[in-house]
């Protein structure tokens, strides 16, 4: 089995992005899958063909995004892609698009295909805080799940798909004036090698 991770580029003033930070400590097999990571832009424009070009590449039998979600208590498993980008801040590129679709023409919103709630009671299980999420908002987290599951489901290809959002770093945390939550990377992916267990012992 091979399963591509996605995680981001830092954006808004961080310096890390612990999501591509979780991602970089896996290891390049776990279990029986190997592990193939990924990092996109926090762009709306190119994080849409980063992934894809990404799948293309790649050709795994699942994807698992990643992004930080600032202000997060625990690790928050997508269940919802919405065909819209909303941003409130600019992107890195200095985009900030309002009320615009993701993909003109496609449908209102697409299901992670992942076994959500699977996933959520595994981390849960082994004392990592989860939660099923039913938005990944509308900035370009949920455009690049949105993208995915478009692209999934318009070629009909062979592939679960899904997004995990994370919180800040304790690195993160320690380095604000207000008190925010936090999780140790460490924790982030061994959140996500149990995600990535979930996926082996399904198929
Ligand atoms: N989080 C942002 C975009 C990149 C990231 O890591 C989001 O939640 O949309």
């Amino acid at each position: 089995m091979k399963i591509l991770l996605t995680g981001f580029e830092p954006f808004g003033g961080e310096t890390i992005n612990p999501s591509f930070e979780a991602i970089k400590q896996l290891p390049d097999c776990v279990g029986s899958a190997e592990i193939i990571k990924v990092q996109l832009p926090v762009s709306f424009e190119s994080s849409g063909p980063a992934l894809t070009e990404a799948v293309e590449t790649c050709q795994p039998d699942a994807v698992i995004c990643v992004g930080q979600a600032g202000g997060y208590s625990g690790i928050a498993v997508e269940r919802v892609a919405v065909n819209l980008r909303d941003a409130t801040a600019a992107d890195n590129c200095g985009i900030t698009p309002e009320d615009q679709p993701v993909i003109a023409g496609g449908p209102d919103a697409y299901f992670s295909s992942l076994p959500v709630k699977e996933i959520t009671a595994a981390l849960k299980h082994h004392g990592i805080p989860a939660f099923v999420s039913n938005s990944a908002g509308t900035y370009v987290c949920n455009n690049v799940m949105y993208t995915l599951l478009h692209l999934i489901r318009s070629r009909n290809l062979p592939i679960q798909g899904g997004f995990i959002h994370v919180p800040y770093s304790m690195e993160q945390a320690a380095h604000k004036t207000s008190s925010v939550p936090s999780m140790a990377l460490e924790h982030m992916t061994k959140g996500l090698e149990l995600a990535i267990d979930v996926l082996i012992h399904q198929n």
